[in-house]
């Protein structure tokens, strides 16, 4: 039975009864309305104005010092079963969860207006694009919303019409982290989350809606919810083949998404579909076809500069929410890796005080639409997607990875997604720099048991006839003075191209017991890059004694998810290390 508009409209009015808000405010992203929202945050301090001239129509929303970014300790998978969720999440059996909800959710909106969000993941005429309702008391939410999901009047006839969606109940209580919860709760297509205001903890549609619900889902009906960037890159020859990245939080999809290509490469030219979620569907012609469930960024603003990528640099300068940056005297916004201006306000509001710590929050993040990124896809509207030619993996490994290492077939390849892990960083609460294992960037966002989500990588292969070929990239290979060895950004596109001809069986490839490796002194295009010899040696050192310790370290990791592992992948693992 599908849910049913009088459904939703009970849901909203018994939520109302227990949140206790002034007022309830239907809403469909709006001109009109979005007026009225901004006139009320610039009143209430929940946006404050940037610099007009430079920064037209954008303003800066600071959040709560103590709610900043994900809180993976306080998110729950809640299924009746807790091998369901795995020793991947954090899990809670319903009933408790929902009565903890229950008592923190009571009366919680007092004095506040109930907002109701329905959206769209995906292009409104994809078969493949799924509904939500989330129910928020942060007008910031909704504010977030409008640039970040398609938000359409259309929508409401849909749920009418009787087509399913996934319910969001969203309060930002207290902000009190102890009375912080991120619950889901798949089976009854529900997230309930309160306390933060902040990102992925509060935009439902996004890490809860797009890849927790959406993961158990796809597992169900054959399909893929992954953390990937979907980008398109055109030869001079002509014809654009697309790749699906996935690179754990703050690892660069974003910046992978819309690269600039370097000089060199005249004539070339990237397309962004996608900046951190893909939706896989296998097509009828047997490939792999991606969409991107969303319709904005919600970016990592540190590091972003005209030289690092400059599409996202120009794309912030209009119709942009900051969250948690500096401002300078004249009002703009101001964070680190910008090579101009003076922060004189830091990220919370205070005199900017080098001793405080950094002028704008490492996790600090733009809101915009992806329309104005110069590098959109117009095919980010196609409602079957684009077909993917290859997979990449990758993340911040200080050792051992090279700049590139191509799978020797779909099950080698699943093994290096598992294999997958990488330095945290701000994007999550808790500390950074620390190696951890991260299969398939999706460590926190699986919404279920890994064991049987490896499983259901391995099973592409029964379902689809031409599947994308794997890689494993890694930008962040450091010297022994931890300076980087590669230049990444669009020097990035390199590695690009060879990944392509790879694709294309243009060029050979050296093997290795973990992969193959470019003949990088011929087959890399090197040239105008300033890269000394002695560093791209190590960039592709192969360390056989350090592979096995990773090998033996991806067998204990393995060991928490017996008996579910795959045995194609033990086995896989097994013979890796005897070749080693
Ligand atoms: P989420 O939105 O958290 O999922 O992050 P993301 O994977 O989209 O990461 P993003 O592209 O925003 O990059 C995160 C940080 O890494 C930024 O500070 C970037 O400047 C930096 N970065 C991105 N690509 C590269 C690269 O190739 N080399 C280096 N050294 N830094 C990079
Ligand atoms: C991430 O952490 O991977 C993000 C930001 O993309 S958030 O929306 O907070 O998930
Ligand atoms: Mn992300």
């Amino acid at each position: 039975m599908p849910d049913s508009f009088e459904q939703l409209s009970d849901w909203v009015e018994r939520t109302a009864q227990k949140a206790q808000p002034e007022r309830v405010q239907w809403c469909d992203g709006s001109e009109q309305e979005w007026e009225g929202l901004k006139q009320e945050m610039l009143k209430t301090g929940h946006l404050h104005t940037l610099n007009p001239e430079t920064f037209p129509e954008c303003y800066l929303h600071r959040s709560h010092p103590d709610d900043v970014a994900r809180v993976e300790h306080l998110t729950y998978i809640c299924t009746p079963r807790q091998e369901e969720a795995g020793p991947n999440n954090r899990w809670m059996p319903p009933q408790e969860a929902h009565e903890r909800f229950e008592t923190l959710f009571a009366g919680c909106m007092k004095g506040r207006t109930l907002y109701v969000i329905p959206y769209c993941m995906g292009p409104l005429q994809s078969p493949w694009s799924q509904l939500g309702v989330e129910i928020t008391d942060s007008p910031y939410v909704v504010a977030n919303m409008r640039l970040m999901t398609r938000m359409d009047p259309v929508i409401l006839k849909r749920i009418h019409a009787g087509e399913n969606f996934v319910r969001g109940e969203h309060s930002v209580g207290n902000l009190n982290p102890e009375q912080r919860y991120i619950l889901h709760f798949p089976q009854e297509n529900l997230i309930q989350s309160i306390g933060s205001g902040y990102g992925g903890n509060a935009l439902l549609s996004k890490k809860c809606h797009s890849l927790r619900i959406a993961s158990w889902q796809a597992r169900q009906e054959g399909w893929m919810a992954e953390h990937m960037l979907i980008v398109g890159v055109q030869p001079p020859d002509g014809e654009t083949y697309y790749l699906a990245a996935a690179f754990p939080s703050a690892c660069g999809k974003t910046n992978l998404s819309m690269l600039v290509p370097p000089e060199t490469f005249r004539g070339w030219k990237v397309w962004t579909v996608g900046d951190d979620i893909a939706w896989l569907h296998i097509g009828a012609d047997g490939r792999l076809w991606a969409v991107n469930p969303e319709a904005g960024y919600f970016g990592v603003v540190p590091g972003t500069n005209a030289k690092t990528n400059p599409n996202a640099y120009q794309m912030i300068h209009r119709q942009t929410i900051y969250t948690n940056v500096a401002v300078t005297a004249e009002n703009e916004p101001w964070w680190e890796g910008l090579p101009q201006g003076q922060p004189v306000v830091d990220w919370q509001g205070r005199p900017y005080q080098a001793t405080h710590g950094p002028a704008a929050h490492p996790n600090s993040r733009f809101t915009t639409r992806s329309r104005l990124n110069p590098a959109w896809s117009p095919h980010s509207e196609d409602p079957q997607g684009v077909p993917i030619s290859a997979i990449l993996f990758g993340g911040r490994r200080p050792h051992l990875v090279p700049l590139v290492l191509e799978s020797k077939n779909w099950i080698h390849g699943v093994l290096m997604g598992c294999g997958l892990a990488s330095e945290t960083t701000a994007a999550a609460s808790g500390k950074t720099g620390v190696v951890r294992r991260d299969p398939m960037a999706m460590l926190p966002f699986c919404g279920y048991h890994f064991g049987d989500y490896w499983t259901h990588w391995l099973s592409m292969q029964d379902r689809a006839t031409r599947l994308p070929r794997i890689f494993q990239v890694n930008w962040f290979r450091q010297d022994r003075n931890g300076r980087y060895l590669w230049p990444g950004y669009g020097e990035n596109l390199r590695v690009i191209q060879w990944i392509l001809e790879r694709c294309k069986g243009t060029v050979p490839a050296r093997e290795t017991p973990v992969g193959y490796l470019p003949e990088f002194e011929c087959d890399l295009n090197l040239g105008n890059l300033d890269v000394p010899p002695e560093a791209l040696q190590e960039l592709f050192f192969i360390d056989a004694e350090a592979w096995k310790r990773e090998y033996d370290d991806l067998g204990n990791f393995f060991s928490e998810y017996s008996p579910r592992v795959p045995a194609a992948l033990q086995e896989q693992l097994a013979a890796i290390r005897r070749e080693l």
